[in-house]
């Protein structure tokens, strides 16, 4: 499949000796393992388990079994020749009852990971807070609860005290806006709540957590080099019509800039206030809390997928994708009652996203231009396609030609990027490996790296073979 025209189809463009590229994936998508070693359910585990909520009533009791294969995941990540890895830790092995006593087999786990990262020379980067919410902090109000933040900084300094020493990149959380919006809005994600109020508490809550952890790892991890960041899916607005600059107001407001303002400038921006005082007054906002969130932070993690088109409804028609969330059925976006999503020209993945590399090339820049002083780091961007397995001289192979262009046309934007003047330090495929995907179960497959969820055996795709030669040149290949 081609996927649209061939500005962004670039080959042998060479990108600078420092620039990284790695693969992530997240604890509950992979790991599996869910009883082991003392570790205690996550909020997707009662989700996950709950009749209706995810594809196929699939779970991530088993996902990919990382946790017994980790010595072959590591070798395979050296095989594939990565320079980083981004996991993420998950709270419920590490702290179990949420706060207070350490299980120490948990955090074992996360050692051996990053000593087996080390010893293959593979940079460690670790996301702490990838939605394993530990179920009895969701039981005590969960993120619109302001104590779950300062657990999260107590967490955070358990972590950073055992592998302060020897993680490279640290980052807060994944994607809030999946946690509040997701969450505690729409109910598509865990906990499965809809509560506009509730999700706004839960932005303000996160950012805080962020903060508060920042506070705790400078304190606590023993290593000068060690940095810090926070991963953010800041949405791609296209107006569309008289009505579209509005609407992107609105949903740029509410997806983005209540988390890049007080993380980086200290402050919820006014129109946000003013468009939610209908749901909620922010009162729940504190003296010092801004303060709090504002910490510096070395490198701003950016995923991207697609772009969104967006334009205020006038009720003189159906009204398209509501929610701009094919997935879910209430709206994630509390008190954006008139914004209308509408269907994007195409190519599609298999999740429906369209395909559009200048949306990535468009978010680095006006990101590099709103925050100039900012490093910033793609620490998520991949591709679901319906790969098929075909025998193959030596077994079986995933001939998955629409991953490598998509792949070929989204890093071609980072080099672009680059070449126009942006602080980019690396760039991360989601995913290492085929994992839970949420809501649409095991359904949708993001790897380079396919995993038949029978045997749980693993088979580098196509894609995985052009990322490890693209990793050991940096440059596109043909
Ligand atoms: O699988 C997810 C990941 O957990 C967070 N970012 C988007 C990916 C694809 O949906």
């Amino acid at each position: 499949m081609t996927q649209g025209s061939d500005d962004y189809r670039d080959s042998g463009l060479q990108f600078p000796d420092s620039f990284v590229f790695g693969s992530a994936t997240a604890s509950y998508q992979v790991e599996g393992a869910v009883k082991d070693d003392g570790r205690q359910p996550s909020i997707w585990d009662t989700f996950s388990h709950t009749p209706g909520k995810i594809w196929n009533g699939d779970t991530g009791d088993v996902a990919d079994d990382h946790y017994h294969r980790l010595d072959a995941d590591l070798d395979l990540m050296k095989q594939l020749g990565l320079h980083a890895y981004r996991f993420s830790i998950a709270w419920p092995r590490v702290i179990p009852t949420g706060r207070g006593k350490v299980n120490l087999p948990g955090a074992d786990f996360y050692s051996r990971l990053v000593d087996g990262l080390l010893e293959r020379d593979i940079t460690p980067v670790a996301t702490l807070y990838h939605w394993d919410l530990p179920q009895v902090l969701e039981d005590e109000g969960g993120w619109p609860n302001r104590e779950t933040a300062y657990a999260f900084a107590d967490y955070a300094a358990a972590v950073g005290e055992r592998l302060g020493d020897r993680v490279a990149v640290w980052t807060t959380l994944n994607e809030p806006w999946c946690s509040a919006y997701l969450g505690y809005a729409s109910g598509a994600h865990a906990p499965g709540r809809t509560d506009g109020a509730d999700a706004l508490r839960a932005v303000h809550h996160l950012n805080l957590g962020h903060g508060l952890a920042l506070q705790a790892l400078r304190a606590t991890v023993a290593n000068d080099e060690a940095q810090y960041s926070v991963t953010l899916n800041l949405h791609v607005l296209r107006p569309e019509g008289d009505t579209g600059d509005e609407a992107v107001r609105q949903i740029d407001a509410l997806g983005n800039r209540a988390f890049t303002h007080p993380m980086l400038k200290g402050e919820y921006p006014a129109d946000l206030l003013e468009d939610t005082k209908s749901v909620t007054d922010w009162s729940f906002v504190q003296p010092g809390d801004l303060d709090t969130i504002n910490q510096p932070i070395d490198i701003l993690g950016v995923n991207y997928y697609s772009t969104n088109r967006v334009r205020l409804w006038d009720g003189s028609s159906e009204r398209q994708h509501a929610d701009g969330h094919k997935d879910v059925g209430a709206s994630p976006w509390p008190a954006a009652d008139r914004v209308e999503f509408l269907e994007q020209p195409g190519p599609y993945t298999e999740m429906g996203w369209n395909i559009e590399p200048e949306g990535l090339y468009d978010l680095l820049v006006s990101l590099h231009d709103e925050f100039p002083e900012q490093p910033l780091m793609v620490t998520e961007n991949g591709a679901a396609f319906p790969d098929v397995v075909s025998p193959d001289s030596e077994g079986a192979a995933v001939h998955d030609a629409d991953r490598i262009d998509y792949l070929r046309r989204h890093i071609t934007a980072v080099h672009r990027a680059l070449q126009d003047g942006v602080d980019l330090r690396g760039y991360f495929v989601w995913s290492l490996l085929d994992n839970f995907e949420w809501g649409f179960g095991y359904s949708k497959r993001f790897g380079i790296v396919r995993v038949d969820y029978d045997t749980l055996e693993r088979l580098p795709k196509d894609s995985a073979g052009w990322y490890s030669e693209l990793a050991s040149s940096r440059r596109i290949p043909e």
